[in-house]
């Protein structure tokens, strides 16, 4: 615990105690931003060439980027469920877009609740717990309105917003589909909505412990940004994603058929995938903007030196590595999230760390920055640590999980392998990467002999 004496607790309206910004003596805030379907590799900071994300880079030089950070399930709402209550699908038993988690855990604390408990505003503006886009923007349909003091859903007009554009992928449902559309207002958007009524909170609750929690649809489908942000990426600047030949016959047919219908290009041909990418970017970059109204906000209510800053995702995207887009997949790119924390008075800062870390780690990591008491049950591993020194370890491995009508698959990263299991009721699959000789995973290792002994390991590190 960074805060040694009792001047540096203070009480809150509430009366409940939370820590202080050593250099403030203020109440230690919490901005805690999520980005839908954002992938790790589409971010300036993570080093993408073309994409251009000022503002997530800014957060990132003020904190700690975490480069081997991983989600739980690779779909919206069990990663959501898990991340905010601390607990692993397993616990939380929500492996699909559609229960919601207080069916299986009434009493849990979420993150945001547990702020609430103790005094703090706890204020939701956007997609944080599942939400179905674009069908169920702007309502507050599985929001879990216990977790939060505010409730808000911003409205946007998604798919049925003004401008040009056209759907790649029609034959994909409004959720799937790579349907983008350049805009000529983003005021109609619900991520610009979500920023300009953050920046309200944040004047509002100048003065008193917040909680706020901006959920950013943006990138996740359909790809709607103003025209000015498709112009920043020239389709012949942009390079599809080339696998090499045969790349995914080493990959188990259970696990293609697992993959369903966001596999082979889902039928878009290269002209289509450059369309694909430019969107996407511009969409990041759209959400990007609107991340930096806020923190310019920030800024200027001198908020910054005692207000804590996550930004991630809530699951990685693939961009055509292997053929494979989106989520739903339980390979690097859909696994791995771009993950960035800042706490004033960190010694971390500006740096990033390899250590492999999971998002189930973020509950009691914002707990312990601001001196709140957790619930004993959660299951991941307070990260504080490794903001004071990014070259520590932190686990041996990260888990996530996938469930589709066709099989459940289990995946367990350490620091040299991916390893992933299939299963359906007649069939099983392997997959065993090696990323020291294979970081793009085009070698499935699971059927070479020299493989054996890490196999065998990796089975018994992903469990039963
Ligand atoms: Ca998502």
């Amino acid at each position: 615990m960074p805060f040694s004496t009792r001047r540096e607790f203070l009480t809150t309206a509430a009366g409940a105690v939370c820590a202080s910004a050593a250099n403030t003596g203020r109440p230690m805030n919490v901005l805690y931003v999520v980005s839908d379907d954002l992938s790790p590799t589409a971010l300036g900071c993570y080093g993408h060439p073309l994409v251009q994300s000022p503002n997530v880079d800014s957060i990132a030089r003020a904190g700690v980027r975490f480069d081997r950070a991983y989600c739980q399930f690779a779909l919206c709402a069990p990663s959501r469920a898990s991340f905010l209550t601390g607990l692993r699908p397993d616990t939380t038993r929500v492996r699909s877009n559609g229960p919601d988690f207080r069916e299986f855990l009434p009493d849990a604390v979420t993150l945001p609740q547990l702020f609430k408990n103790n005094g703090y505003r706890a204020i939701r503006e956007g997609k944080m717990f599942h939400m179905g886009v674009p069908t169920t923007v702007g309502t507050d349909r599985w929001q879990d309105a216990a977790s939060w003091s505010h409730n808000g859903s911003p409205q946007g007009k998604e798919d049925r917003s003004r401008g040009e554009g056209r759907n790649l992928t029609p034959k994909h449902d409004a959720g799937r589909a790579m349907n983008y559309i350049r805009t000529p207002d983003p005021s109609e958007q619900a991520d610009f909505d979500a920023a300009n009524r953050a920046i309200a909170h944040l004047e509002a609750n100048r003065n008193q412990p917040f909680f706020l929690a901006v959920g950013f649809v943006r990138p996740h489908v359909p790809l709607v940004a103003p025209d000015r942000f498709f112009d920043l990426y020239p389709v012949a600047k942009i390079r599809p994603f080339v696998s090499p030949a045969g790349d995914t016959d080493d990959i188990p047919a259970l696990a293609l058929r697992a993959l369903g219908n966001t596999t082979g290009h889902m039928g878009m041909d290269e002209d289509k995938q450059r369309e694909a990418l430019r969107a996407y970017f511009a969409s990041v970059s759209f959400m990007d903007e609107q991340l930096g109204r806020v923190l310019r906000t920030l800024d200027a209510l001198k908020l910054r030196d005692n207000t804590v800053i996550v930004f991630q995702s809530d699951h990685g995207w693939h961009l055509g590595e292997h053929g494979i887009w989106q989520k739903r997949s339980l390979m690097e790119e859909s696994a791995r999230v771009p993950l960035i924390i800042s706490a004033p008075g960190r010694k971390g800062r500006g740096r990033r760390t390899r250590a492999i870390t999971e998002l189930v780690d973020v509950y009691p990591t914002v707990a312990e920055l601001c001196g709140l008491t957790p619930p004993a049950r959660l299951e991941g591993k307070s990260l504080v640590h490794l903001l004071d020194n990014p070259a520590r370890e932190h686990k041996a491995t990260a888990h996530t999980q996938l469930d589709t009508p066709q099989a459940q698959g289990r995946a367990v990263r350490t620091d040299h392998f991916r390893y992933i299991r299939w299963g359906s009721a007649s069939e099983t699959g392997e997959e065993l990467y090696d990323h020291r000789r294979d970081p793009r995973e085009f070698r499935n290792l699971a059927a070479d002999p020299a493989a054996a002994p890490e196999l065998a390991r990796h089975r018994a590190l992903a469990g039963a």
